[in-house]
C-alpha cells in the first residue's frame, strides 16, 4: 500500500490529481510527493520515536540495538518515546481545542450583538442548554446561546479541581466514572495543555505510564474541550447540517467564473466568502466572468459542505493540485493543513494566497484579517482581490481535469435521527438497532482523518471501505476521509447499489425511501469536517445507550487509514478512551519503545475497553475490523 512517487498511479489514485501531477512535472513545478522524494531515507531515530530535543544537551537519541540505551539525562526508550507521545497527542488537542474556543469567542460576541454574524442553529440550543443545566425559560434564543458561550468560557477559566463541565455534561455517566477512576478528567484545558507541556519538559515526569494516562487525558480534552465544543457552538452560530447534494472533485472547478478555494478549518472565514461570493456575483461578472464559484479543500470545505452544499475541489493532498489548474483566482485559508509549500506553487501562477488568521500567515501571501468583528469588511476585500485577480489569468496555463462526482453530505446526528424518525416516529433508533441486532447490518465503521504521502492518495480509504460496506457494514465518515470517499462516488445514492451488500442496501433503501430521498441513503454517510467526529461520539453514545450497553461492548470500530496530523492522533486517543478499536494504517513514532507500542495496542484494552490496531494492507485491515465487529457482536449475544 505504500507511495510509489516515482508514478502518477503510485501518487494518487484520483484521475484528476494524476493528470496535474503530469502537469506539474511539464511546467517544473514540485508537489509534496517530490519534496518527500528527496526526504528519502526519513530519519529510522525519528520513525521510532527514539530522538528527544528536550532540553540543550541534546539531541539525544537512543539506539535500538546497543549503545546509547539513554540519553545524557538517562531518559530511556519508553521515557523518551512516551513524552515525544504525549506532546504529539497534545499538539492535535491543542490545535482543536484553540480552534473551539474561537467559535466559543464569536458566539460570546455574536450574542453581545458585535459581530455581522446572525444565529442560525437555534434548533441546536435547547439540547446543549439542558445538558449544561441552563435554564431556557422565557429567554430569547441569543440570552440563551449567551449563557452558553459563557458556560465555555468558564472550562477555560475553571481554576479548581472539578472536571471541565463540557465533557461531565456531553460523555456517557459510565465513561466519566471509569476516567474519574484513572484520574484522567481534565479540568480547565488550559492548564491541562500547559501542565502537558511541562510535565514533558527535561527533569519532571519520569514515569512511561504516567505519561500514557496523560496522553489519555489529553485525548479527553480533545474530543471535548476541541471537538464537541466546536460542532456545538458551530451549529448554533451556522446552523446544523441537513442533507445536501452537491459534487466532488477537481471538474467542479469552471473555466468561465472567478474560482475561489476555501481551505482550512474555521467555518467562520468560509461562511463569510460563501455570503460575499453572492452578494458580489454581479461585480465577478461586470469583470467578465459568469459568476463565482467557491469550491472546498480540507475541512473548511467540510463545513460549507454540510450546510450549503459547497462543492469540494479536494482532500488534503489535492491542495497543490487544485492551484496547478492554473483556474484557481484565490485560496483563502484560515488555520490547520495548508502546507506553507501553496504560495511557491501559486507563484507559478496568478493565484493569489490570501490568509486570514493572526496566528497562520505565511510570507508571500496577502493577509486579510478575518476577525469577529470585522468580517464582512475582511470577506469583501477577499471577494473583490479575486475579482481583479481573475482578470490576470493566463488561459495558456488553464487546464481543469474534468473528473467530478455526485456527493451527498449534512448527515448530522439530528438529520440521521430524523431520517429514521421516517420509519419508527416513537423510538427512531430502533430500525437501525433492530438491523443490528438481526444482522442485516452487522456493524457500523466510523473513517475519518487524512491523506498522507506515505500512501497513495485515496486508495487505502477506497479499498477498506469498499471490503466493509460489501459485508455489509454500515459506514459513516469525516474530514478528508469523507472527502476521498466523495471522489468516487461513496456519497451518493447510486454508490449504495455499487458498494453496499445486500442487507445494508435493503436498509438504507428502506430509510432513504421513507426520507423521502426518491432512493437509498448513500453508502457512507457524510458527517462532517474533523471536529464533527463529536458527531460519531454522540451518535456511538446513543446506539450504546439505547441497548443500554458501553460503547465498548458496541460492533463499532474507527479507522484513520491515511492519517498524517497530530489532531488524528489526537482523536485516536479519545476513540481509544470511549472505548473503540482504532484502526490506523502508520504508526504514531511509538515502536522505539516496546511499552508505549504494547499498551497502545494491547494493554490499553483492558483499561478502557479500546485500543488501536495497526496494519498497513487495506485488504487485512478490513478483515482484522471484521473480526473484531463479529466478535463484539458474539460478546452480545448476537
Ligand atoms: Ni482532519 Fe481536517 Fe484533512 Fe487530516 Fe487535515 S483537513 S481536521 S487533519 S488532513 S482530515
Ligand atoms: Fe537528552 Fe535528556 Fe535532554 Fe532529552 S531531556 S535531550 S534525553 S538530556
Amino acid at each position: 500500500m505504500a507511495c510509489n512517487t516515482g508514478t502518477e498511479s503510485g501518487r494518487t489514485m484520483d484521475p484528476a490529481v494524476q493528470d496535474l501531477c503530469k502537469k506539474a512535472a511539464a511546467e517544473g513545478i514540485d508537489t509534496a510527493w517530490d519534496r518527500y522524494e528527496k526526504q528519502k531515507p526519513q530519519c529510522g531515530f525519528g520513525e521510532l520515536g527514539l530522538c528527544c530535543r528536550n532540553c540543550l544537551q541534546g539531541p539525544c537519541r537512543i539506539n535500538p540495538f546497543g549503545e546509547p540505551k539513554t540519553g545524557i539525562c538517562g531518559a530511556d526508550a519508553d521515557l523518551i518515546v512516551a513524552r515525544n507521545l504525549l506532546r504529539s497527542v497534545t499538539g492535535g488537542s491543542a490545535s482543536h481545542t484553540d480552534h473551539a474556543y474561537s467559535a466559543v469567542q464569536l458566539l460570546r460576541l455574536m450574542t453581545e450583538g458585535k459581530t455581522p454574524y446572525s444565529l442560525k442553529g437555534a434548533g441546536k440550543i435547547p439540547g446543549v442548554a439542558a445538558k449544561l443545566g441552563i435554564n431556557t425559560a422565557g429567554k430569547k434564543d441569543e440570552e440563551v446561546a449567551h449563557e452558553i458561550a459563557l458556560t465555555a468560557l468558564a472550562d477555560f477559566g475553571n481554576y479548581s479541581e472539578a472536571p471541565m463541565k463540557w465533557l461531565t455534561a456531553t460523555a456517557p455517566a459510565e465513561r466519566v466514572e471509569l476516567w474519574g477512576k484513572l484520574g484522567i478528567l481534565p479540568r480547565n484545558p488550559d492548564r491541562e495543555i500547559r501542565q502537558a507541556m511541562h510535565g514533558t519538559a527535561m527533569g519532571v515526569d519520569g514515569s512511561p505510564m504516567n505519561l500514557l494516562l496523560a496522553s489519555l487525558k489529553s485525548g479527553l480534552i480533545d474530543g471535548y474541550a476541541g471537538l464537541h465544543l466546536g460542532t456545538d457552538v458551530q451549529d448554533i452560530i451556522f446552523g446544523i447540517p441537513t442533507p445536501v447534494k452537491t459534487e466532488a472533485n477537481m471538474g467542479v472547478l469552471d473555466k468561465n467564473t472567478v474560482n475561489i478555494i476555501v481551505h482550512g478549518h474555521m467555518p467562520e472565514v468560509s461562511e463569510k466568502v460563501v455570503e460575499w461570493a453572492e452578494k458580489l456575483s454581479s461585480e465577478a461578472k461586470a469583470a467578465g466572468a459568469e459568476g463565482i464559484t467557491v469550491a472546498g479543500i480540507c475541512c473548511s470545505g467540510n463545513e460549507v459542505l454540510m450546510r450549503h452544499g459547497v462543492p469540494l475541489a479536494g482532500n488534503f493532498l489535492s491542495q497543490e493540485l487544485a492551484i496547478i489548474t492554473g483556474a484557481v483566482d484565490a485560496m483563502v485559508v484560515d488555520v490547520q493543513c495548508f502546507m506553507p509549500a501553496i504560495t511557491k506553487v501559486a507563484a507559478c501562477y496568478h493565484t493569489k494566497i490570501i490568509t486570514t488568521q493572526a496566528i497562520a500567515q505565511l510570507p508571500d501571501a496577502e493577509h486579510i484579517p478575518i476577525e469577529p468583528e470585522n468580517a464582512d469588511a475582511g470577506a469583501q476585500k477577499i471577494l473583490r482581490l479575486a475579482i481583479e485577480t481573475y482578470k490576470k489569468r493566463n488561459p495558456s496555463k488553464i487546464h481543469i481535469p474534468p473528473h467530478k462526482s455526485e456527493a451527498w453530505g449534512g448527515f448530522s446526528v439530528e438529520a440521521i435521527v430524523g431520517a429514521l424518525a421516517k420509519v419508527d416516529p416513537v423510538q427512531p433508533l430502533k430500525p437501525l438497532v433492530d438491523s443490528i441486532v438481526n444482522g442485516t447490518i452487522k456493524g457500523a465503521v466510523g473513517v475519518v482523518g487524512c491523506n498522507n504521502v506515505k500512501i497513495t492518495q485515496d486508495v487505502f480509504h477506497v479499498e477498506l471501505i469498499k471490503e466493509l460496506l460489501a459485508q455489509d457494514v454500515l459506514v459513516v465518515a469525516t474530514g478528508c476521509s469523507a472527502q476521498a470517499l466523495a471522489k468516487y462516488g461513496f456519497l451518493s445514492p447510486q454508490g449504495a447499489k455499487t458498494y453496499a451488500g445486500k442487507g445494508l442496501l435493503a436498509v438504507l433503501t428502506a430509510v432513504g425511501e421513507a426520507a423521502g430521498l426518491g432512493g437509498p441513503l448513500p453508502p457512507v454517510l457524510h458527517m462532517g469536517s474533523c471536529v464533527d467526529n463529536s458527531r460519531i461520539g454522540d451518535l456511538v453514545g446513543a446506539l450504546a445507550a439505547y441497548l443500554k450497553v458501553p460503547i465498548k461492548d458496541l460492533p463499532v470500530v474507527a479507522s484513520a487509514p491515511e492519517l498524517q496530523h497530530e489532531k488524528a492522533v489526537s482523536i485516536g486517543v479519545w476513540a481509544v478512551a470511549l472505548g473503540l478499536m482504532t484502526h490506523i494504517s502508520l504508526p504514531p513514532p511509538v515502536l522505539g519503545s516496546p511499552l508505549v507500542s504494547q499498551v497502545l495496542t494491547e494493554g490499553i484494552e483492558g483499561i478502557t475497553g479500546g485500543k488501536f490496531y495497526v496494519e498497513g494492507d487495506s485488504h487485512k485491515a478490513a478483515a482484522g475490523i471484521l473480526a473484531h465487529i463479529m466478535q463484539k457482536r458474539k460478546g452480545l449475544g448476537l
